[in-house]
């Protein structure tokens, strides 16, 4: 039997809403993960049983950029030097956050002895043998042959990382994987999507681990990671068994505040103020009719009664201050009015893209990036992007736009994203 501790989209340096605690969150989280593998050693060894983990499967996007700040960086190192003390291997994929052009962080880690980077070949852990499959842009799938060289092992597991099917905005086939890969996988782990979530596929297993902090407001869920057990059946058939494990994570306080006409700021302070909001991060959010309410007599409230920080997100706002006689906008849906103005500033379909997948409000935020990244990258892929010569370098520019696009809809306190950001 091979026992793995499943984690990924760790976004370790994300300094979410500007907070440097928030940044340390990110950090503490992958932490946990680490202890609870190197914990889980000790545990076993006192008492008998196969508690232990063999082996922390990581899916990717272990940091939130591509440029790691240096205390980020130390803080990784140290937690995978521990877990190496501990015999116990690290083993992982590239996400489409940390990818570089040339070598990865990931490769750094390895020359230290200190991970493996999955790939093609398998690297086999008790009887169990991992591949990886690191972010491919979609324009870039099709070239993909997905030869994985053979292995004699019980079980066999590819690791991946981006949105694939059958989970909500999927734009990878699962079927297609499995049917091309010239291996037989009984468990596929991903990465990308922060949801967690496990499916079967074809008999195969398929599961998210989720993210293991926060990474935007849409993530509501307590955050956790995969402990999967490979073993065999009666019949010597491989057996996958995928359960969930929560981690202790900042607390996040969701007010959904619907104010009715004649209420306002006292209304939403007397809501948030009914939570315990000790150290939390308080995500406010106002609708219905009511009066303005100012976002900062919100926040100080909330401050006040000894938060971390407050986010206030007024959706009546939209709209709201537009004059109505020049641009004839129906208050009554605000979206509708939008969409018929960007329709009259004849963009590019590749800017309307744009603009409709940053103002889905269907989509979760976590996954706007990835779209946006999909959308700009097939622009290149079509030439449709006029100043993208060197296709390499549009990449690089493509992840910070991404990465502002994310940013901006995570932390701008009106939600605006101006076409700029994707300049
Ligand atoms: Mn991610």
């Amino acid at each position: 039997m091979t026992r793995v501790i499943h984690t990924g989209d760790t976004h370790v340096g994300y300094r979410q809403y500007h907070s440097p605690e928030r940044r340390q969150d990110f950090l503490d989280a992958f932490e946990a993960v680490i202890d609870d593998a190197v914990d889980s050693q000790s545990t076993g060894n006192r008492t008998g049983s196969d508690d232990a983990v063999d082996a922390v499967i990581h899916a990717g996007d272990l940091f939130h950029d591509r440029r790691p700040d240096l205390p980020d960086l130390l803080g990784v190192l140290s937690a995978l030097r521990r877990l190496a003390a501990a015999d116990v291997p690290f083993l992982a994929v590239v996400g489409n956050h940390e990818a570089t052009r040339g070598e990865q962080w990931l490769d750094l880690f390895s020359d230290l002895g200190l991970a493996t980077r999955l790939g093609a070949e398998p690297t086999v852990v008790g009887d169990t043998a991992f591949y990886g499959l690191d972010h491919v842009p979609r324009s870039r799938r099709d070239e993909l042959d997905y030869d994985f060289a053979p292995h004699d092992a019980d079980a066999a597991a590819l690791v991946g990382h981006g949105l694939f099917t059958p989970f909500p905005h999927a734009d990878w086939d699962t079927e297609t994987v499995l049917d091309e890969a010239t291996v037989d996988f009984d468990a596929v782990l991903l990465g990308d999507n922060h949801v967690a979530d496990t499916a079967r596929v074809d008999g195969t297993w398929v599961t998210y681990c989720g993210s293991t902090e926060r990474a935007s407001a849409d993530e509501r869920d307590a955050r956790g990671y995969n402990l999967v057990e490979f073993g065999s059946d009666a019949g010597g058939d491989a057996t996958v068994d995928v359960r969930r494990r929560s981690l202790d994570t900042r607390p996040f306080v969701f007010v959904d505040v619907e104010l009715a006409a004649g209420e306002g700021v006292d209304r939403v302070r007397e809501q948030v103020r009914q939570h315990d909001l000790t150290d939390a991060v308080v995500v406010v959010s106002i609708t219905g009719e009511g009066d303005p309410v100012t976002p900062a007599a919100v926040e100080e409230a909330a401050l006040s009664a000894g938060a971390l920080l407050a986010r206030v997100t007024d959706h009546r706002a939209v709209g709201g201050d537009t004059d109505a006689t020049d641009t004839d906008v129906e208050f009554g849906d605000p979206d509708a009015a939008v969409r018929e103005r960007v329709r009259e500033m004849d963009l590019s379909p590749t800017a309307r893209r744009l603009d409709e997948t940053v103002r889905d409000g269907a989509l979760p935020d976590s996954n706007v990036r990835d779209r946006v990244a999909s959308l700009v990258d097939d622009a290149v892929a079509e030439g449709s992007l006029a100043d993208a010569a060197d296709a390499e370098d549009a990449d690089a520019e493509d992840a910070d736009a991404e990465t502002n696009a994310a940013d901006a809809r995570n932390g701008a306190p009106d939600d605006q994203v101006s076409m700029e950001d994707f300049q």
